[in-house]
């Protein structure tokens, strides 16, 4: 049996449909891949960030009382970063936040001035970049503020001295108002 010219044609034609065919599914076949590809790059993009501080608060609260100083989370993700500052004792508090490799490196008062008494920290020897932000809170009151913390480690104080009926003076850090945050 030979093919007729006009089966030939018909036999031609098919083939190239086919081969139309077969292109067009690989075209497909290509775009899908590559969006699966884009796809799961954005996740792995989403991913790194999550791990590089996505997971990090940038939300704070810190419990004043007499005399300790609480703050949960420690670590904190660098940028703004709003504490909510809460006096659950029976005076008046502060939060002092100082850029400090620890409680140790913090200047100290050596000799009484006005207000001051030895081992007071020594807030005017920090510069005042070190200091990015402070608050007072009244008793049962809470207080919320937003400071910027770049990358490092901070310690957060209460240096308020009270003068007791005796005439002594109390100094809150020096009885354990202190705590340490981390930006990173
Ligand atoms: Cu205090």
């Amino acid at each position: 049996m030979s093919l007729s010219s006009g089966d030939r044609d018909v036999f031609h034609v098919g083939s190239l449909i086919f081969s139309l065919l077969a292109m067009l599914l690989a075209f497909v076949a290509v775009v899908v891949a590559g969006q699966a590809w884009s796809r799961s790059n954005d996740a792995k993009d989403q991913i790194h960030k999550v791990v590089a501080g996505g997971l990090l608060a940038s939300k704070v609260n810190v419990r004043l009382a007499e005399y300790s100083m609480v703050v949960a989370p420690s670590t904190v993700r660098a940028g703004k970063v709003t504490f909510q500052v809460k006096n659950a004792g029976s005076m008046i508090h502060e939060m002092v936040l100082v850029r400090a490799p620890s409680v140790e490196a913090l200047p100290r008062v050596t000799v009484v001035t006005a207000g001051r008494v030895v081992g007071d920290v020594n807030e005017e020897a920090i510069p005042e970049s070190d200091k990015p932000g402070e608050t007072e809170v009244e008793v049962g009151k809470t207080v919320t503020k937003a400071i910027t913390l770049t990358a490092g480690t901070y310690v957060m104080i209460c240096n308020i001295d009270t003068t007791l009926p005796g005439g002594a003076v109390l100094n809150h850090f020096q009885r354990g108002m202190y705590a340490v945050i981390t930006a990173s």
